[in-house]
């Protein structure tokens, strides 16, 4: 990317401090010395599972004799989310659905700007409903598409609906999928975001339900038919803003249960812990690939 910003915005130069409200920071404080080195930015949803993430990394990172960065600890301010950084690895939590990783995706990338930092790479690694993907198996995002099936993040603007296109990196997901040497299945397909986790999934257990089971069937049959292999909710507005941004990304998901089975998810904690961390075996493999390639141990 070079010296081209990752932000579009000409109101922000015009501002005397700015406020990154959600993680607690802003521009009076010193970002170019923490953040400027950081190259590879991860998102998950929960708290605790970026907090393991940033550690396991951060081993694997010394292990290598790579730059690994002091103590693991939490850099965000708030209790919105978490943001840990191990050496040039910033590893953050999204909350879950589009308005909360929409919020914290706007005051990274500004805080990427502010910090001059350059070349930088996202990743979300998540969990996700299969669709004729067995249960444990990481599918690496060719496309995000919203619930038409279309590769478009769409939102209302100034009342006006503003649409942006949803396609990812196909060079970075390519290379994702060749760093695969883990004991799992890895698969590529498109990613269905949707805004809710129960009609919107077409699942039969929420609270409410106007359909029959044989629509949700002959629905979930259509969208596997489409090429989808996996159901989550943030990778349509991730993906279309690192897009906008400039940014390469990948959605790196495991399923934890095929949707063409069934509806709820019931699998010991065990097993719960052994798929979570399946995105971020992938995902540490290929920063490390990349980070010894490029020479900087
Ligand atoms: C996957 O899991 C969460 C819902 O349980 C949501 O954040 C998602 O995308
Ligand atoms: N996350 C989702 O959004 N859907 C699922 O079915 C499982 C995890």
């Amino acid at each position: 990317m070079g010296d081209k910003s990752y932000i579009q915005n000409p109101h922000l130069s015009g501002m005397t401090v700015d406020e990154l409200y959600h993680i607690g920071l802003n521009t009076n404080d010193d970002l170019k010395t923490i953040f400027s080195d950081v190259k590879f930015v991860c998102l998950g949803g929960s708290s605790g599972r970026m907090e393991k993430f940033a550690k396991l990394l951060q081993d694997r990172l010394r292990e290598e004799g790579l730059n690994c960065g002091s103590e693991i600890k939490n850099l965000s301010k708030t209790d919105r989310y978490v943001m840990y950084k191990a050496g040039p690895v910033l590893s953050v939590n999204h909350g879950m659905g589009i308005p909360s990783i929409s919020i914290i995706l706007n005051e990274l990338i500004k805080l990427l700007h502010y910090a001059n930092a350059r070349d930088v790479v996202f990743f979300r690694l998540g969990t996700s409903g299969g669709l004729g993907t067995e249960p444990g198996t990481v599918v690496v995002t060719k496309n995000a598409v919203n619930e038409l099936l279309k590769p478009q993040y769409e939102q209302i603007i100034l009342g006006k609906r503003v649409s942006h296109s949803s396609e990812l990196d196909s060079k970075l997901t390519a290379e994702l999928l060749a760093c695969n040497r883990e004991d799992f299945a890895v698969v590529s397909g498109d990613t269905m975001c949707t805004l809710d986790f129960y009609e919107g999934q077409a699942r039969l257990n929420g609270a409410f339900c106007d359909y029959e089971s044989e629509d949700k069937m002959s629905y979930l049959q259509k969208v596997y038919e489409a090429g989808v292999r996996n159901i989550e909710m943030e990778s349509l507005c991730f993906a279309a803003m690192c897009r906008r941004a400039g940014i390469p990304a990948a959605v790196v998901c495991v399923a934890l249960l095929n949707r063409l089975r069934g509806d709820q998810l019931n699998h010991s904690p065990e097993d719960r812990r052994d798929y979570e961390n399946r995105p971020m075996k992938l995902i540490i493999s290929y920063i490390i690939q990349q980070l010894t390639k490029n020479g900087q141990k």
